[in-house]
């Protein structure tokens, strides 16, 4: 298992799918929630043959990679047919579903060849072909995972990719009339292997910040993907993160643009946004659009702002286009005609309801405490702050002191290959148990990103191991959290040093 670059001009496939956004008139009705659409499975042909996959994985402490994987014979089809459905689950090895505080389905691609076939995220979209439509297989097709698995723990683990794939076989009677299709990867950020980026707090406009059309010029376009043959769209959802709205499916042809689907992100629970307790709303199994050579399909994705910032956040609509055509509407003549019915492919899932949050004894409010040594740089090791960890008790639990216009450089010095650490302000008193919702990245514009090494443009990690505060901050104590193991937390205090005597 090793980091690697993913080849360029992939195709993506189809499904996917992760979190994404809700439609909803207000940021306020967003935190109330949206009742969730009925979960919908298309009919499987017959003569398909359902069956679960395994794929150990061991799982270093602390560890946030961005991983590739090749499939072994044992964990695939044995014979030519097509993939109709693909289900994703990740278990520990004995079998429990480990809770998404502590182990996290940062996502899971299968790549056919060069293309992507299905893909999912912590939300765990299901992959649902209309009944009739599949992807072809062949078992001497190369098939690799691309998974990335975050332990949000100082423990190693050793966990179970569970998959699930609906398949037909091809010597089945229904396979003679399957249409084939493949997957477009319409990312926001252009289907780069680690397609993420910030949501400032309170970015955009009314507590809403839509990506890339609010971006810098600089940044757009990215979000596009030509159709290189006619065909017929015949499935999306969404995919997105904890803040995340929804996702809006476009197609471009000369200079018009019509919007084919909204994704919504249905949340449940209290946390509401600030989770991965969410449903994205896929298309329904009637959902049909049919396109041309040269159209242009784009996505676009909306966060909320009120509550957090939101990093290294993602927009994806995969979609399954047909090999050739077969009928639908056209988007520019025929809107109406296009099925707008969202479905789910799975309701609330259990091991994403911890969200955090409670009270503990484990922190100390930094507000409280007594000032610690001056000090210019602070060494992060062992999954510990070592001047300032409001879990060390005595004078290392004191936070250390900078004066104004000064800073303090943060470096890491676990494996940076391997453990990254943050330093993500969180508002005081930074105290309670962790969860997904809780620490959330409290300050608009200050963040150290993933402390740590790996290959660029496939890394979570800043390819750095330091990070030093901002001149400008005010006096006054600043608790932060590392976002990658949210129960390390810190804080510094900004004051301005005793006169000397
Ligand atoms: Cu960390």
């Amino acid at each position: 298992m090793r980091e690697m670059r993913r080849g360029r001009g992939l195709l993506i496939l189809p499904v996917l799918m992760v979190a994404i956004g809700v439609s909803v008139p207000s940021a306020a009705s967003a935190q109330t929630g949206l009742t969730p659409p009925k979960v919908v499975k298309p009919a499987l042909p017959a003569g398909t043959i359902t069956k679960t996959y395994k794929v150990p994985l061991s799982i270093k402490s602390g560890q946030n990679l961005n991983l590739y994987d090749y499939i072994k014979a044992n964990q695939r089809p044995s014979e030519p047919g097509w993939i109709v459905g693909f289900k994703p689950d990740l278990k520990l090895a004995d079998g429990s579903t480990p809770p998404v505080d502590q182990i996290h389905l940062h996502h899971l691609v299968m790549l056919l060849n060069s293309d992507i076939v299905v893909a999912s995220g912590e939300e765990k979209t299901q992959v649902t072909l209309p009944t009739g439509f599949g992807y072809p297989y062949k078992p001497t097709d190369r098939l690799m995972l691309n998974h990335m698995i975050h332990n949000l723990t100082a423990t190693p683990e050793d966990v179970v990719f569970e998959y699930t794939i609906d398949f037909l076989p091809a010597s089945a009677p229904a396979a003679a009339s399957m249409m084939g299709v493949q997957t477009q990867f319409v990312d926001v950020e252009g289907g780069k292997a680690y397609p993420v980026f910030d949501v400032k707090r309170n970015a955009g406009v009314n507590g809403r910040y839509t990506y890339p059309a609010q971006a810098p010029a600089t940044l757009m376009k990215r979000n596009t993907v030509r159709i290189q043959h006619a065909g017929t769209l015949v499935a999306t959802a969404g995919h997105l993160h904890p803040g995340g709205l929804y996702t809006d499916l476009y197609v471009t042809r000369g200079d018009k643009t019509v919007k084919i689907f909204r994704s919504n992100a249905y949340y449940y629970g209290a946390a509401k946004l600030a989770s991965w307790n969410v449903s994205m709303g896929s298309t329904s199994p009637n959902w049909r659009v049919a396109v041309k050579r040269g159209d242009i399909l784009s996505v676009q994705v909306t966060y909320d702002t009120t509550k957090s910032a939101w990093y290294e956040s993602m927009g994806i609509s995969p979609v399954a286009l047909t090999n050739s055509p077969s009928g639908g509407p056209d988007p520019f003549t025929d809107p109406s005609a296009i099925d707008q019915t969202e479905v789910l492919t799975h309701g609330e899932l259990k091991e994403n309801r911890d969200y955090g949050g409670r009270k503990t004894q484990g922190y100390a409010d930094a507000r409280k405490l007594a000032d610690g040594p001056t000090l210019a740089q602070v060494n992060i090791k062992d999954f510990l702050y070592k001047q300032g960890d409001l879990t060390m008790p005595g004078k290392k639990g004191l936070p250390p002191l900078v004066a104004p216009g000064k800073s303090i450089k943060f470096v890491n010095q676990d494996p940076a290959n391997l453990i990254f650490h943050t330093i993500t302000p969180c508002k005081a008193p930074c105290d309670r148990s962790s969860g997904i919702s809780y620490p959330l990245a409290d300050a608009a514009q200050v963040d150290s990103g993933e402390l740590g090494f790996g290959p660029a443009g496939v890394t979570a990690s800043a390819n750095r191991v330091t990070w030093s505060t901002p001149t400008y901050l005010k006096p006054g104590t600043y608790s932060y959290f590392c976002r990658i193991h949210p129960f390390m937390r810190g804080a510094w205090r900004v004051k301005a040093a005793k006169a000397k005597r």
